[in-house]
């Protein structure tokens, strides 16, 4: 890459995957700016028992390899290697994930981010800009104009804008002027609340480590995550309308001992109902755009582009991917922003709704029938039925996690696969028992009756 026309990119918003997206232009040997809203995470000193973890899976860890950050980061995660369901009794089941190697890691996401930052800042040519908020931009001429937190406007330059500024986008906002964009926002019935499970007194995990623990009560779900201090963080997902019902001390502990018993003692009553209290539950939503770019000068990924509800666990994960999709449009390509912009809204958009609608299917699914027997169930025959037909059957959750299989070829895959679960189960449980009843109560050639009064004990003197 040689300095001049094209060289020069903002990426505006330092989570995730604005923080690796840096280092995939820089490695490319653009100058590049990232500007982030808030302050230097690394900087804000960490309050105990606060960490949040998420799922990282293949998808997000392959887009890590690519710019040589997955061992950095996988330092920082637990492995997961099954889910533990939890049912109201207080049993416990465990169901594995896949193979050996196919687990997720719960990985601290402040941790995740001050990695990533500190990796990009070692590159040349790139510069974090903190506290910088991005208010306006006039791409045509590339221009941005940013704030500062004691109010004084900053104007920027660059030729690609990438927005990697999460749902809320600003980037977002402003390329919908430029392009004929369809755009929509669905906020579901559902708010969540992070809750943390310390380590017991002698500093263990005061659950099973290796799980991703799950608590399916319909509407009411729980899960939690192990973390590298051995404290665990559970997210309870509820209607905001039960969030909004609760408002005494003893109203959470009737919650608790009526959905979750078995979590009180290891949460402990007096944090459970402080925790409970401490931050408003938070609302979860939902961004689809029909294009994710706009001319060659603005481009979106991660949550700018398609927020989830998290009930795949692959927000964050398809973010990443994006980035790496993206890279790859650029080898391609040849670093030619009028040719990589489009077609990556061409490759990528299908698969954000694909993995949108997956999240939203199984918030459905996961509220209408799932309990414990029944999420037990469900997993226990996706393993059978590939462990069977490993080529023919691999399940859905399998497909999303585990591989890089494009999220919308993964749902098209899963439905020629239900198809022909479907036929084989139809033919299983009906067209043989069928015949088999047929053929046994033809009459036998040479014989006045069926074999059916013989099978029975019956005299075939009997008149049948
Ligand atoms: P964000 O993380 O939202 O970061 C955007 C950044 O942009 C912020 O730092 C913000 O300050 C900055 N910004 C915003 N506006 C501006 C502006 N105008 N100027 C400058 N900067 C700006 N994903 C998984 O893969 N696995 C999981 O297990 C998982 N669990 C989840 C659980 C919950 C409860 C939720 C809500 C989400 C979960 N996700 C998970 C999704 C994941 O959190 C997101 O997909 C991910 O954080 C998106 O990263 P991002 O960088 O695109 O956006
Ligand atoms: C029948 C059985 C129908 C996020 C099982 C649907 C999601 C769905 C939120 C888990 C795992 C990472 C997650 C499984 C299902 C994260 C996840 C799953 C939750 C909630 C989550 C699984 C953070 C759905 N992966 N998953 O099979 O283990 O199955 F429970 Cl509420």
């Amino acid at each position: 890459m040689s300095e001049g026309v094209g060289s020069r990119v903002a990426i505006v918003g330092g989570g995730p995957v604005g923080a690796l997206n840096a280092s995939f232009f820089a490695l490319r040997g653009y100058h590049v700016d990232l500007y982030e809203a808030r302050g230097d995470i690394r900087l804000a000193k960490h309050v105990r028992g606060r960490s949040i973890n998420l799922a990282l899976s293949h998808r997000g860890r392959q887009a890590l390899a690519s710019v040589g950050l997955e061992e950095k980061v996988i330092r920082h995660g637990v492995p997961m290697h099954a889910r533990m369901i939890h049912s109201l009794s207080g049993k416990k089941m465990s169901i594995p994930y896949g193979k050996k190697d196919q687990y997720l890691l719960s990985v601290d996401r402040a941790l995740l981010n001050k990695e990533l930052l500190t990796a990009v800042e070692g590159l040349p040519k790139v510069k974090l800009h903190f506290n910088h908020k991005l208010q306006d931009s006039d791409m045509p001429n590339g221009t941005l104009l940013l704030n500062r937190p004691d109010g004084l406007p900053i104007e920027a330059h660059c030729d690609l804008l990438v927005g990697c500024d999460g749902a809320f986008s600003s980037v977002r906002r402003q390329l919908m002027r430029y392009a004929t964009v369809d755009f929509s926002q669905t906020f579901i019935k559902h708010n969540y609340l992070e809750l943390n499970i310390p380590p017991t007194s002698s500093g263990e995990f005061a659950m099973e480590p290796n799980f991703l623990h799950i608590w399916p009560r319909n509407t009411f779900m729980m899960i939690a995550l192990p973390n590298m201090d051995h404290s665990f963080t559970c997210t309870l997902f509820m209607p905001f309308m039960e969030f909004e019902k609760i408002t005494t001390n003893e109203q959470v502990l009737d919650l608790f001992q009526k959905f979750f018993p078995d979590s009180i003692p290891l949460i402990g009553i007096d944090a459970l109902k402080k925790q409970f209290f401490r931050i408003p539950a938070q609302a979860l939503m939902m961004i689809k755009c029909s294009q994710y770019h706009a001319s060659e000068t603005m481009v979106l990924m991660g949550d700018a582009a398609h927020a989830m509800v998290p009930f795949y666990g692959q927000g964050m994960n398809a973010g990443f991917e994006d980035c790496l999709v993206f890279d790859e449009l650029m080898e391609k390509f040849h670093n030619n922003f009028a040719r990589v912009l489009p077609e990556y809204s061409v490759l990528r958009v299908p698969d954000g709704q694909a993995i949108s609608d997956l999240a939203m299917y199984n918030y459905i699914e996961m509220r209408a029938h799932v309990n414990s027997p029944w999420f037990h169930f469900r997993r226990f025959m996706d393993n059978v039925l590939h462990r069977i037909m490993p080529n023919t059957f691999i399940p859905l959750y399998t497909m999303v996690t585990f591989t890089r299989i494009r999220y919308h070829e993964a749902v098209k895959r899963w439905k020629k696969q239900k198809k022909t679960m479907n036929w084989f189960f139809f033919v299983f449980l009906t067209i043989l028992p069928v015949s088999g009843a047929v053929l046994l109560c033809r009459k036998i050639p040479g014989q006045p009756h069926s074999i059916v009064p013989r099978l029975c004990g019956l005299s075939t003197k009997l008149p049948l």
